[in-house]
């Protein structure tokens, strides 16, 4: 048939292949030297979801400096000009931003301008502010999100821990992320977080990159500005939603709102001993048994050498990751013991009086979770330390099955790992209460400790404080011991001013 707009090669719209079509077979998701994936490729193989793959911060001109870089650093304060690492202001800015119900733009300027001070005078935000006022979805939508996006910004250590590489010009590479990692690096860009990404001009180091900081767009209002923020504003608000967390398990500590668990504190007795029965805590190497078959001789290469069952872990298991520990059911203990370190003895043989489960394992479970191995006891007090060891204990303590028995620990990370017995022993009590089982807590003799600890536990129960809230109090804890490198205080008494009911009453 002859058409009749003259004659044709073209083919239908129809005709057009696309890409379900193509069916090419991807295979399974991995990485090489010139793909990179900042998905744990393993976990998203087992089927489990994208999950953030373990790494660290490289401070390089090949990787994309992040703002949480322990290199990255500035200048604060007037008389007295410290020098600090910039990720502490932005958390700081963010995290009191996050707290808030509702931000006003002049919050958001005032933040951004805490850790970009030389963009005080040149940065606009009145197109954002006219957004806000005309409140384009009534209710106000925008001072609500802001918080939000805070929030999402904040986990970027979390989220995005591998170094993200650049792409230059000349290489052929690729970058895999998640959706997830994608808003919380998108998060950063609205909190203009980026060092280095704000200077233009041919000398910049970032010059030959376009802009990523979104200054640029939050002033200049225009009828487009407008629209584009408009549109903007919507994406934050859907990867905000509460239910667009699908890639981990883990909890988010800022809202979690379970109430302290039970808790009994001795100073005198042993894991092993009274804590007989429960899910009992090693406190442990990332290289599973430590120093078991070298020189070492403190809890994990006591608890090996008692139960000696317990070597052939090491036969397969690789070290640990930030977020995985072992559970080892049905070990046998052979010997009894005393003394600790140099004082070690070998105290003859153990009667053993367990009894035998269905599969006649033993009836002792313990648990592997290795803390961090802190050189300056100063760096624990730091949220990403922190969550990282609320993470490792939380993954410890959670259970799989609906009746677990409780968990008998104590200093975990206190001794050769130099942390700091308080805090640690609140982050087990967070980790617990959100894992919904009680903890049996050995001092070890240290009987201030022990009475701290239960003033403490009856404060934030009588408090009815929940864990999202005591996450808050360590961040404020953290940021006063931050700067001048000394300790202000202990976290017991810290708790204690924050949350006595007398302080209310003034
Ligand atoms: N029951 C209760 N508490 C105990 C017990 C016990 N049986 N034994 C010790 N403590 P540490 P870390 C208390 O130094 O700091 C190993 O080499 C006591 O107050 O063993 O986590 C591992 O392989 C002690 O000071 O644990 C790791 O590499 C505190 O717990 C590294 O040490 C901490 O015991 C882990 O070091």
């Amino acid at each position: 048939k002859k058409r009749e707009d003259g004659p044709s090669s073209c083919c239908l719209l129809k005709d057009m292949k696309r890409i379900p079509q193509c069916d090419n077979k991807l295979g399974r998701l991995d990485f090489s030297k010139t793909h990179t994936v900042l998905v744990d490729v393993g976990v998203f193989n087992c089927g489990a979801g994208p999950m953030p793959q373990d790494g660290r911060d490289v401070w390089h001109s090949d990787f994309v400096k992040m703002p949480y870089s322990q290199s990255s650093h500035m200048k604060t304060g007037f008389m007295t000009q410290t020098n600090k690492v910039r990720w502490e202001v932005i958390s700081k800015q963010l995290s009191s931003l996050s707290k808030k119900t509702t931000a006003s733009v002049n919050n958001l300027e005032e933040a951004i301008i805490k850790y970009n001070p030389k963009y005080k005078d040149q940065w606009s935000f009145d197109a954002l502010s006219s957004l806000a006022k005309a409140d384009p979805k009534g209710d106000n939508y925008l001072p609500k999100l802001f918080p939000k996006i805070a929030e999402l910004a904040l986990r970027l250590p979390e989220l995005v821990k591998k170094a993200v590489p650049l792409l230059k010009r000349g290489h052929t590479a690729s970058i895999t992320l998640s959706q997830t990692q994608i808003a919380c690096l998108l998060a950063n860009a609205f909190f203009c977080t980026y060092p280095h990404r704000n200077a233009s001009g041919p000398k910049a180091e970032y010059h030959s990159y376009p802009s990523i900081n979104f200054t640029s767009l939050f002033g200049h209002w225009s009828s487009r500005k407008k629209q584009k923020l408009r549109a903007i504003m919507h994406y934050f608000q859907e990867v905000t939603a509460k239910d667009n967390r699908t890639d981990t398990d883990l909890p988010n500590w800022r809202s979690c709102n379970k109430k302290m668990p039970k808790l009994h504190v001795a100073s005198h007795g042993t894991i092993e001993n009274e804590g007989k029965g429960m899910l009992q805590v090693d406190f442990a190497s990332s290289w599973i048994g430590g120093g078991v078959l070298g020189s070492g001789l403190v809890q994990e290469e006591i608890l090996f050498i008692i139960n000696p069952e317990l070597i052939v872990s090491r036969l397969f298991t690789e070290k640990l990751g930030d977020k995985e520990c072992l559970i080892v059911t049905g070990s046998q203990q052979f010997s009894n013991y005393c003394g600790f370190g140099d004082t070690f003895q070998w105290m003859g043989p153990h009667e053993e009086r367990l009894n035998r489960d269905e599969w006649a394992r033993l009836q002792r479970q313990i648990v592997a979770i290795d803390a961090l191995h802190f050189k300056q006891r100063s760096e624990q007090y730091n949220m990403i330390n922190v969550t990282r060891e609320l993470n490792k204990a939380y993954c410890g303590f959670k259970g799989h099955r609906p009746n677990e028995p409780d968990i008998a620990t104590g200093n975990w990370g206190c001794g050769a790992f130099n942390g700091d017995k308080q805090l640690k022993a609140v982050i087990q009590l967070m980790a617990a209460a959100q894992a919904k089982r009680g903890l049996a807590f050995f001092t070890f003799e240290d009987e201030s400790l022990k009475q701290g600890l239960q003033q403490t536990h009856h404060l934030l129960v009588t408090e009815r404080t929940t864990v999202e809230k005591l996450y808050r109090l360590l961040e404020d804890y953290c940021a006063t011991q931050q700067g001048s490198g000394s300790v202000h205080g202990d976290l017991f008494e810290f708790i204690r001013i924050n949350f006595s009911p007398s302080r209310s009453l003034l």
